[in-house]
This record gives C-alpha cells, sequence and structure tokens, in this order.
C-alpha cells in the first residue's frame, strides 16, 4: 500500500475554501503518496471537483432511514468520496460513540466500498497510568470488524491528549506503540496486518512531520489544524 496522508477538516470549511483546495490539488496531483481531505458533509461533493481524493468524517451504520442529520456511507459515496473516518475520539466524546458503534460504522463504511480511516487513542489519565498499550489492543478488539484488509482499512492511532494541543509524544513513545500495534495486526490478521497502513495523528504539522515520518511502522498521517490551509498541509505531504 501506498502511504498517506489525510487531513481532517473537522467541523471547518466553506465554499470560500475552495480556490485553497484547487491550490493544493495542482500542487500534489501527481505525489507519490495517497492524498485525502476529509470535509465537512456539506463540501464533499464540492471538494471533489478538485480531482483530490475525498472522504467523510463519520458515516451511521445504517444504510438510510428515520436518523435525523446523520449522513450514511453510502450518501458519502453518492457525493463522490471514497474514504470515511470512523471511532474519532471527537466522535467517541461528543456523539458517546462506544467500539461496538464503530465496528458498526467500519463495517458499514466497508459495505459501501469506502476505505475506512479507523481512529484508536487513549486519554491522558490512560496515559499517565501507562495503560495505553492495553487500552488500544481493547479498542481494536472491539472496534475492528473480522476481515480488515489493507484495502479497505487504515489505522490511525491519534493519543487524545495530543489532537489539537500542540502536544507529541517523543518519537521513542510513537515508534512503540506503533510497533505493538503493528503486533496486534500481524497476530490478528497475518499477513494483511503487515500490509495494513498505520498513521499517526495529533498535533501534527510541517515542522515535526518530517521526523514522525522517519519512525518504523509509522505509514502517514491524520492531520486536523495543519490540513485546512495549503501552505501549512503541502510541506506535510512533501515530508512523507
Ligand atoms: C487529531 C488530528 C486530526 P490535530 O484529531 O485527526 O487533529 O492535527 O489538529 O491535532
Amino acid at each position: 500500500m501506498r502511504k498517506l496522508i489525510a487531513g481532517n477538516w473537522k467541523m471547518n470549511g466553506t465554499q470560500e475554501d475552495l480556490p485553497d483546495l484547487d491550490t493544493l490539488a495542482k500542487a500534489h496531483g501527481d505525489a507519490s503518496v495517497d492524498v485525502v481531505i476529509c470535509g465537512p458533509a456539506t463540501l464533499l461533493g464540492r471538494m471533489t471537483t478538485t480531482g483530490l481524493t475525498i472522504g467523510g468524517q463519520d458515516c451511521h451504520p445504517s444504510t438510510s432511514g428515520a436518523h435525523t442529520g446523520d449522513i450514511s456511507a453510502p450518501m458519502i459515496v453518492d457525493a463522490g468520496a471514497t474514504y470515511v473516518i470512523t471511532g474519532h475520539s471527537e466522535r467517541r466524546t461528543d456523539h458517546h460513540e462506544d467500539d461496538a458503534l464503530v465496528m458498526a460504522k467500519t463495517a458499514a463504511g466497508w459495505h459501501a466500498g469506502l476505505h475506512v480511516i479507523l481512529c484508536i487513542g487513549e486519554s491522558e489519565a490512560q496515559y499517565r497510568n501507562g495503560e495505553t498499550l492495553n487500552v488500544l489492543r481493547a479498542q481494536m478488539d472491539r472496534s475492528i470488524p473480522d476481515g480488515a484488509t489493507p484495502e479497505t482499512t487504515t489505522i490511525a492511532y491519534e493519543p487524545i491528549w495530543a489532537i489539537g494541543t500542540g502536544l507529541t509524544p517523543t518519537p521513542d513513545e510513537i515508534a512503540a506503540v506503533h510497533a505493538a500495534l503493528r503486533a496486534y495486526l500481524e497476530a490478528r490478521f497475518g499477513a494483511a496486518g503487515t500490509a495494513m497502513r498505520l498513521l499517526y495523528g495529533g498535533s501534527v504539522k510541517a515542522s515535526n512531520a518530517g521526523g514522525i515520518f522517519l519512525l518504523p511502522n509509522v505509514d502517514g498521517a491524520l492531520v486536523g489544524g495543519a490540513s485546512l490551509k495549503a501552505a501549512d498541509f503541502s510541506p506535510i505531504i512533501t515530508a512523507l
């Protein structure tokens, strides 16, 4: 699998931002890595006109029905997107999503033909108590459906305490966690686990991306704040 840089715009972005996205597309249309922008639902269709690969940020486990305000995986496909994020810690916190729901959403994404970026991560208290690896293994047990492959699934490790805070784990900490995640994926999925992409996410920016991308078992990044402007995101793509 090619390495992957995914931008997560979160609840940001209006039509005014599309020219800047065009600039990004022109600069990286021939990138040797996969570049994906996960935008707000309101912009997905327009974003696909840039030629970039586009993703949603969440999907409902059902295909349609009486779920006011929700977006289904087939609707994301209908908008022209090919990726979706599931299990982001902001969804888990803001919308009380648990691992079982994340698993159902991931399966729904697969069923619709979307590539799923499934997020896991520990809280600051869990990190300080030395519970990181146990928390992450439990999240993967309960949220990654059986049958995950590199073609359908990317795992993003995002320590919650590093999201939007400017804090990042040390390179040694990231490398140790990613090694443990790889061991888990290989034990559970065999060769598919070896090839499945593992992203790091949490305050990735141009100044720290190069160092993070040198680490073993880091196959790219999920980038929030620094993905909103082409001038900030471009150097991160180039660093991979
Ligand atoms: C983590 C990340 C993107 P940021 O949520 O998913 O956001 O880069 O702003 O920490």
